[in-house]
C-alpha cells in the first residue's frame, strides 16, 4: 500500500469511529424507558389507566437541563382499548397559543377537563402554558399557566380522560410555542422527543 492508500484507510477508520460515537450518543440521549401505566379499574370492560406527569419550565438534568419538558417521561405504553386518565401537574407560566382554536378541549371523555377540580371545556388561549395534543386521536387539551404574581398558584392540576384504540403508536406533542430562545419558540424542546414531544404505544 502506498502512502496515499494508507491515509485513505486511516480516514475511513476515523470516520467509522466518529459515526460509532454519534450512534452511541444518539442512543444514550434518546429516552429509553416508557411508563407502563398501572390499571386501576375498568370502564365497560376496557382498562382504565392512570398516567401522571409534571410540566416544568426546566427539566433540570440531562443534555438540556434548561429545556422545558414533561416529566418523568413522554413515552407511554398502555393496554389495548384503554381509557387513559391523565393527571398533569402543570407548573409553568403561560406562553400563549398562536392558534386560539387550540384553547378548546377536544376529544376527551365528556369533551372537558378539570382544572384544580373545576370542570372546563376551554381556556383563554393567551393563558396556555402547554397543550397535550394527540392529533391522530383528535385529542387536544390546553394546560393553563400558573399565575406568577400569585405565590400560592404554584401548580394547576389538570385531569382528563381519553380512549385509545386496539393497537398503534400515536405521536403526541405540545402546540404552545414554548421553546424559549429558539426560532419562533418552535425549536429545541418543541421538536425533541422526551421534552414537548412523545408517543403512546398501545399494545
Ligand atoms: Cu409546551
Amino acid at each position: 500500500m502506498n502512502r496515499r492508500g494508507a491515509l485513505t484507510v486511516l480516514a475511513f477508520l476515523a470516520a467509522g469511529v466518529l459515526i460509532a460515537e454519534f450512534a452511541v450518543n444518539y442512543l444514550h440521549s434518546s429516552p429509553a424507558a416508557s411508563v407502563a401505566a398501572s390499571s386501576s379499574e375498568s370502564n365497560n370492560g376496557s382498562p382504565v389507566v392512570d398516567i401522571k406527569v409534571n410540566t416544568v419550565a426546566a427539566v433540570g438534568f440531562g443534555d438540556h437541563p434548561n429545556w422545558v419538558g414533561y416529566l418523568p417521561t413522554t413515552f407511554f405504553k398502555v393496554p389495548p382499548n384503554a381509557t387513559i386518565r391523565m393527571t398533569v401537574d402543570q407548573q409553568d407560566t403561560p406562553t400563549g397559543l398562536r392558534n386560539p382554536y387550540l384553547g378548546l378541549v377536544r376529544g376527551t371523555v365528556g369533551e372537558s377537563m378539570t382544572v384544580n377540580g373545576k370542570t372546563m371545556n376551554a381556556i383563554d388561549p393567551t393563558l396556555a402554558a402547554h397543550t397535550f395534543s394527540v392529533p391522530d386521536l383528535g385529542v387536544s387539551v390546553p394546560l393553563p399557566g400558573i399565575d406568577a404574581t400569585n405565590p400560592k398558584n404554584t401548580d394547576n392540576i389538570v385531569v382528563f380522560s381519553f380512549k385509545v384504540p386496539a393497537s398503534g403508536i400515536f405521536h403526541w406533542q405540545c402546540f404552545v410555542p414554548c421553546g424559549a430562545g429558539t426560532l419562533y419558540g418552535n425549536g429545541g424542546p418543541m421538536q425533541t422527543l422526551g421534552y414537548m414531544d412523545g408517543q403512546i404505544e398501545v399494545g
